[in-house]
């Protein structure tokens, strides 16, 4: 379907919020916006291409890599390090950051975290899948190859936030101070287009995300909370139903759309939860906070951590702000 008349482009877009012509950043999207086309054909032909299935390898997260996984990578470290407007990556498929170290990327004054496909389980299942991206303002002088710290910034130092979506549609969405924007590649024309201007999450929805296998596993406080959520009144359900799709991307678009709050706590075995807080929890809250939602580590505001390794995790509370007032009461 063409898309509307006047639906702005995203490189359109991204020039007139971005007025500051040599900051870099509409290109850097631009660049990100190419990703996004190609890991969407590169996933719609996996299973044509024999590119389903486990790599035969386990990560630095100890997580089994499927081929997308490593695909995906590679298609984003390739694309940005031609394209020269970042000076390195983080990436969780990647045990150290990539420091491209080139005139042209070394003058940028950006660098990049990437989850180069969240919801990894979901790949041979034709299920959704999503990309994030974080984009952080140096810290290191421009002119010089990316330092550590470059990626070891607290949430709160973002400039942009974002993550694709590969459904229905392949949308694009990304948060700056400004707000969430939401963009549908349209295949006839190649190109993204502005569908979901300024997304607002509402104060509450009727959705939380949890895996509820680890129910027996969290801590009484989250137990309360997720027994409220199933509690039954006047023999009707409520006040919650249960959507966990495991992809965060994809329970956090929803979200983001219709209300609702997603959480991966820390459980037994698992001190720290699972998600990633460089490249899977600061974008998130980041975009979360964008939209007027609201995004925790059970205790502090996650934009506030200070990232020690950009491999931590951190148990990750996020989504509607009413939603998250009531389960920050119960974990209290
Ligand atoms: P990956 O980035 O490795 O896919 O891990 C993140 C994630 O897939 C989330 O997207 C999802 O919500 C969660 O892990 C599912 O974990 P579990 O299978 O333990 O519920």
């Amino acid at each position: 379907m063409a898309k509307e008349e006047g639906n702005i482009s995203l490189g359109d877009f991204t020039r007139r919020q971005f007025r500051d012509g040599n900051s870099g950043l509409p290109a850097l999207i631009q660049d990100i916006g190419g990703v996004a086309k190609r890991i969407a054909d590169e996933a719609g032909r996996a299973a044509l291409d024999g590119k389903l299935g486990a790599e035969g390898r386990v990560n630095v997260q100890g997580e089994e890599v499927q081929k997308m996984d490593q695909y995906a990578n590679e298609i984003f470290i390739n694309a940005l390090r031609t394209g020269g407007h970042c000076a390195g990556l983080v990436s969780e498929e990647t045990e150290q950051a990539v420091i491209f170290n080139d005139e042209a990327n070394n003058n940028s004054g950006y660098v990049v975290l990437i989850d180069p496909i969240d919801g990894s389980e979901n790949i041979d299942l034709n299920m959704s899948i999503g990309s994030i991206f974080s984009v952080y303002p140096r810290v290191s002088g421009r002119g010089k190859p990316a330092k550590p710290e470059d990626f070891l910034q607290p949430g709160a130092n973002l400039v942009v936030a974002g993550y694709i979506i590969y459904s229905t549609s392949t949308m694009l969405v990304y948060a700056t101070g400004a707000g969430v924007n939401g963009f549908t590649l349209d295949r006839s024309a190649n190109d993204f287009f502005l569908t979901h201007p300024q997304i607002r999450i509402p104060p509450r929805g009727r959705y939380y995300s949890f895996d509820n296998s680890y129910y027996n596993r969290v801590d009484p406080g989250l137990k309360r909370y997720v027994d409220f959520c199933m509690s039954v009144k006047d023999n009707k359900n409520g006040p919650y139903s249960n959507r966990y799709y495991g992809c965060l991307v994809a329970d956090m678009h929803r979200n983001l759309l219709k209300g609702g709050i997603y959480f991966y706590s820390q459980v037994e075995g698992k001190p720290n939860g699972k998600l990633r807080l460089c490249y899977e929890c600061n974008p998130m809250a980041f975009i979360a906070e964008a939209a007027g939602g609201a995004a925790t580590n059970g205790k502090k505001r996650i934009l506030e951590l200070s990232p020690a390794h950009i491999h931590q995790r951190s148990p990750f509370f996020v989504g509607s702000r009413e939603m998250m007032e009531e389960l920050m009461d119960a974990l209290a």
